[in-house]
C-alpha cells in the first residue's frame, strides 16, 4: 500500500499515452494504461476512439499471459460497471495482475470507489493519487462534466507585445507566428467545442476548423455568441456549416416590437436554412450555455475571442484555464486591449507552464476545481 520510486515515471508514461486520444473518446474520458513487469513496460492501452474498448482491457490484451503478477498503471480508476463492455476491474483480476496504481478516482456514480474496492477484495494491492495533479489536468473535461455538468473552459488569447488583441476597424491582425498558429489548431482538435463572439465572427470571418494535415476531421463543434443573430450568411462559418456543425446562440428575446421581431425571425429562418443550429438562450449568461453543452456531452470548450466574449466568461467566473500567446510586435494606436494580460491574471489562477513558439511566448494558467 505504499508508492514505489518508479511509480511516478510509469504513471507519467500512462498519462502521455492518454493524450493520444484526447478529444476522440467523448463522452468517455481518454484514459491511458501501461502494464509493467520487472521494470519493463509489457502492455499499453488507451481508450479507443469513440470511447470503447477501455484502456485497461487493451493493455491487458497487449501484455497477454505476461500480465500475471504485473503492475497496471492507469490514469483513471478502473471501472466496475457493466456497460457495453464488462468492467475493467474484472479483467485486471482475471489476468492475475498483482498491483494497480491509479492517478485519479472516477467520479462516475456507477464506479466511484467501487472499482478500487473490487480490486482490493480480490487481493490486489492498490495505490491511488499518483501524479494526481497531472492526471486531473488530462481528465479535466471529463471530471468537470461529471461533477458540474458543464465543459472545462479554456480561454485562448493572442496578445501583441503591448497587450492588444487587435486593432479597431481592421480585420484579422497578425499577432503570433506560424508555430503558435499550428499550436492553436492542435488546441482546436483537442477540444469538443470552440466559441467566438459575433464581433469576432464579423470582423475576422474565421473558419474555426482544424486545418492541420491529418487532423481535419477533428474540427470541434463551432459556436458563436450571437444575441441578435447577425452571423453573416456569406461568411466562412455559415458556408461550411453543413460539413462542420455551427451553433448560433441567440440572446434572450429582446423587447421586440413587431419590426425587430420580424427581422430576428427572418434571420433565424435564414440561418436555419443554411444548416446553422440556432440555440435560444433565456438569460444570455454563459452559465446557461455551458449547462446546455454539458447536457449534450460537450466536455471541453475553447473560447477563442474576442475581447467581449472573453470578458463575459471571465465575469461569470467560468474560465478554468488561460492560454496567453504573446507575439513580439506592438500594435500601438487603435489597439483593442486584451481583457487579460500577464500582469492582471485573476488571482485564483496559477502559472503552470511557459513555452516558446518561434518568436512567441505562451503562458499557461489554470485554477483547480
Ligand atoms: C475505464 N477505462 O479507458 C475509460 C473508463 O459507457 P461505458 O460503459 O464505456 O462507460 C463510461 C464510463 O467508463 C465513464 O463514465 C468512466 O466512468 C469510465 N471510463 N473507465 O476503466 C477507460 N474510458
Ligand atoms: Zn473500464
Amino acid at each position: 500500500m505504499t508508492p514505489r520510486p518508479d511509480d511516478e515515471g510509469f504513471m507519467a508514461a500512462a498519462i502521455r499515452l492518454s493524450r493520444w486520444h484526447l478529444g476522440l473518446t467523448s463522452t468517455n474520458p481518454s484514459v491511458g494504461c501501461v502494464i509493467v513487469k520487472d521494470g519493463a513496460v509489457i502492455g499499453r492501452g488507451v481508450t479507443a476512439v469513440g470511447g470503447r474498448p477501455h484502456a485497461e482491457t487493451q493493455a491487458l490484451a497487449d501484455a497477454g499471459e505476461a500480465a500475471r503478477g504485473a503492475t497496471a498503471y492507469v490514469t483513471l480508476e478502473p471501472c466496475s460497471h457493466y456497460g457495453k463492455t464488462p468492467p475493467c476491474s474484472e479483467a485486471l483480476i482475471a489476468y492475475g495482475v498483482a498491483r494497480v496504481v491509479i492517478s485519479v478516482t472516477d467520479p462516475d456514480q456507477r464506479v466511484s470507489g467501487r472499482g478500487i474496492a473490487m480490486l482490493r477484495d480480490a487481493g490486489i494491492e492498490v495505490d491511488t493519487g499518483i501524479l494526481e495533479e497531472e492526471g486531473r489536468r488530462e481528465l479535466a473535461g471529463y471530471l468537470m462534466r461529471q461533477t458540474r455538468n458543464r465543459p472545462y473552459v479554456t480561454l485562448k488569447l493572442a496578445v501583441s507585445a503591448d497587450g492588444m488583441i487587435g486593432r479597431t476597424g481592421t480585420g484579422q491582425v497578425r499577432i503570433t507566428g506560424d508555430i503558435s498558429r499550428a499550436q492553436v489548431q492542435v488546441l482546436r482538435a483537442e477540444n469538443d467545442a470552440i466559441l467566438v463572439g459575433i464581433g469576432t465572427a464579423i470582423a475576422d470571418d474565421p473558419e474555426l476548423t482544424c486545418r492541420l494535415p491529418g487532423l481535419e476531421d477533428r474540427t470541434p463543434l463551432r459556436i458563436v455568441i450571437d444575441d441578435q443573430l447577425q452571423l453573416p450568411l456569406g461568411g466562412k462559418l455559415v458556408k461550411t456549416a453543413r460539413q462542420y456543425p455551427v451553433i448560433a446562440v441567440a440572446g434572450h428575446p429582446p423587447p421586440f416590437d413587431e419590426n425587430t421581431d420580424k427581422v430576428f425571425m427572418a434571420r433565424r429562418a435564414a440561418l436555419d436554412a443554411a444548416g446553422v443550429e440556432v440555440l435560444q438562450s433565456n438569460s444570455g449568461e454563459p452559465g446557461e450555455l455551458l449547462e446546455a453543452l454539458g447536457t449534450r456531452g460537450i466536455s471541453t470548450l475553447l473560447v477563442e475571442g474576442g475581447a467581449r466574449a472573453a470578458q463575459r466568461f471571465l465575469d461569470a467566473d467560468l474560465v478554468d484555464r488561460i492560454l496567453l500567446f504573446q507575439g513580439p510586435d506592438a500594435i500601438g494606436e487603435g489597439g483593442i486591449e486584451s481583457p487579460v494580460t500577464k500582469t492582471n491574471i485573476p488571482p485564483s489562477f496559477r502559472h503552470i507552464r511557459a513555452s516558446q513558439f518561434g518568436d512567441d511566448r505562451c503562458d499557461e494558467f489554470e485554477r483547480g476545481f
